[in-house]
């Protein structure tokens, strides 16, 4: 074959293998205005529960025995929670409003689970890893633990504010849902499932956090709900 049919072979091929790899990791619908969505090592199911303001749910986000593991992995250090100073964020201490328990996870490290989900909260908000949070592990006890309605932006509107929640359910119930208190919407839990949602869109540009993305959660009556918090800050927060 002539060098120069060799050289367009060998650009075709790679034009192919391009196409091939954009088409895998690009967004795909899969009915229902759901997004099948490629999250680091899994692949997620993506929809738009509200629209503004805009609350995502992504499916399969973590998978059942992962959350089985982290629970079970961490359920020792699990501390009673607390909650942000509202004068000045960097003060925490425990309050009736938050009656959970919770524990701090030591940051991911290569390929571990920790550092697994922390790249699939990354590639889902956009948002850099530096900017993350420690990730929080809690526990609702029954009957009754919760966390009343609350909004997870500071309220002396830091540099560094909190933007970004995305709140992964490690237990599935059908009760104590996070409840959206102005959106009257409830997401109920559901193992492996993730809700995300940006406290402060226009942060920086000298606009307030969103008031309408006050939530709770609500009691648990009979079963123990788990979830994980992944918040990421305005600015880094890791080193
Ligand atoms: O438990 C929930 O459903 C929501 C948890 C929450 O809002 C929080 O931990 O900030």
């Amino acid at each position: 074959m002539p060098p120069g049919h060799r050289l367009l072979l060998a650009l075709l091929a790679a034009l192919l293998l391009c196409l091939l790899v954009a088409g895998l990791l690009a967004p795909r619908a899969v009915g229902g205005g759901a997004l099948a969505l490629q999250l680091g090592d899994v692949m997620a199911v993506c929809r738009v529960l509200h629209d503004d303001p805009v609350i995502r749910v992504v499916e399969n986000f973590m998978t059942p025995a992962e959350c089985e593991e982290l629970v079970l992995h961490y359920a020792g250090t699990l501390q009673p929670s607390t909650v942000a100073d509202d004068l000045d964020n960097t003060i925490n201490r425990p309050n009736p409003n938050r009656t959970s328990w919770s524990a701090f996870l030591p940051a991911g490290r290569a390929g571990d689970l920790v550092e697994r989900v922390e790249r699939r909260a990354v590639a889902l908000t956009g948002k850099p890893l530096r900017h993350m949070e420690t990730l929080q592990l809690v526990r609702y006890e029954p009957p009754g633990q919760h966390y009343a309605p609350h909004f997870d932006f500071f309220h002396n509107d830091p540099e560094s504010q909190r933007t970004v929640t995305c709140f992964v359910y490690l237990s599935t119930l059908d009760e104590a849902p996070t409840r959206f208190t102005q959106l009257g919407l409830d997401v109920l839990p559901r193992q492996g499932w993730a809700c995300v949602w940006d406290n402060c869109p226009a942060h920086g540009r000298g606009q307030r956090c969103d008031r309408r993305l006050e939530h709770a959660g609500m009691p648990v009556r009979t079963a123990t709900k788990h979830g994980l918090n992944i918040w990421f800050r305005s600015l880094p927060f890791r080193t």
